[in-house]
């Protein structure tokens, strides 16, 4: 393996441009579990698919609000890590180079100093109504109860994230889409592979001839497109590949 990672070493120093996907595994090392690890305790016996719905939040508010509440307070004490750190370094250094594309909700990379992350599924710690909003709800959103509500239309607050049977951001997707044609070189980082869009843009660099590389301690739905997988945790793997 010691040569793949010398490869992929060479190869991201020749690349003209470098698009990465990362996914909840980037955060592992800061001790944000991963997505499908996020569902302990009183949510263990949910499926996040089944949790992460709109339909899942009209028909259960506080659960899925608890457990959006839950995460938080598990990210309030995470720090962008040397992965994080990496890309950061590598974007400020080399700003025409990189396409960074996350789909995770933790605003690690955007604390790591990254100067542009393209975020396909929103952001945890930001909230929106449900409903679109009437001039009632155009006061300050209130910001205590679980979850907190339009004391006079009973409009909800939910987490800013996009939920599974959603629509990513047009402009994010066009943007990821964008990197992704003019890469050389794509990182496909602590991604399980298993969610649309995100995961076919791994496919859209291949298809295009570019060289794919998974890193990732286990095996992932990507794999059979990558040219080469780099069994390791991102913390070690990026900035060896990147500094
Ligand atoms: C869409 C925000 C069009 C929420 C997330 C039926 C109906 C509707 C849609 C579908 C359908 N069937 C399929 C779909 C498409 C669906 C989809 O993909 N489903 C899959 C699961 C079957 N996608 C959608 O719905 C998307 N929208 O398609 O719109 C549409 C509209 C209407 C109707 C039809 C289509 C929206 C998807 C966005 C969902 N929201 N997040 C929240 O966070 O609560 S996705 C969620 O999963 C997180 O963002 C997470 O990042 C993401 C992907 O998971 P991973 O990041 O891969 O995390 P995971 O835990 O799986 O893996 C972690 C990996 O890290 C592991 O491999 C592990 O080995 C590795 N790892 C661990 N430690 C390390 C490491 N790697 C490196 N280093 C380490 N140290």
């Amino acid at each position: 393996m010691t040569a793949g990672r010398d490869s992929v070493r060479a190869w991201a120093a020749e690349a003209r441009h470098i698009a990465v996907l990362t996914g909840a595994g980037v955060s592992a090392e800061s001790g944000v579990p991963t997505f499908r690890d996020a569902l302990t305790g009183l949510w263990a016996q949910f499926d996040p698919q089944e949790l992460a719905t709109e339909s899942a939040y009209r028909a259960h508010p506080e659960r899925v609000w608890d457990w959006y509440a839950h995460r938080r307070t598990m990210l309030a004490k995470a720090l962008p890590n040397a992965g994080h750190l990496a890309l950061a370094r590598f974007g400020q250094t080399h700003p025409d180079r990189l396409t960074l594309v996350t789909q995770n909700v933790d605003g690690l990379h955007q604390g790591a100093g990254q100067p542009e992350t393209i975020a396909l599924h929103g952001s945890l710690m930001e909230d929106r109504w449900l409903d679109a909003p009437r001039a009632c709800c155009n006061s300050q959103p209130p910001q205590e109860g679980r979850p907190p509500v339009c004391a006079t239309c009973g409009n909800l607050r939910r987490p800013g994230v996009v939920w599974f049977g959603e629509n990513l951001p047009p402009a994010a997707l066009a943007a990821a889409e964008a990197g992704v044609a003019r890469c050389d070189v794509m990182l496909v980082v602590g991604t399980s592979g298993q969610v649309y869009p995100a995961a076919g843009l791994a496919f859209a660099a291949h298809q295009q001839g570019a060289r794919v590389v998974v890193i990732n301690p286990e095996t992932t739905e990507l794999d059979r497109i990558a040219d080469v997988c780099l069994r390791e945790p991102s913390a070690i793997c990026l900035p060896f590949l990147l500094e």
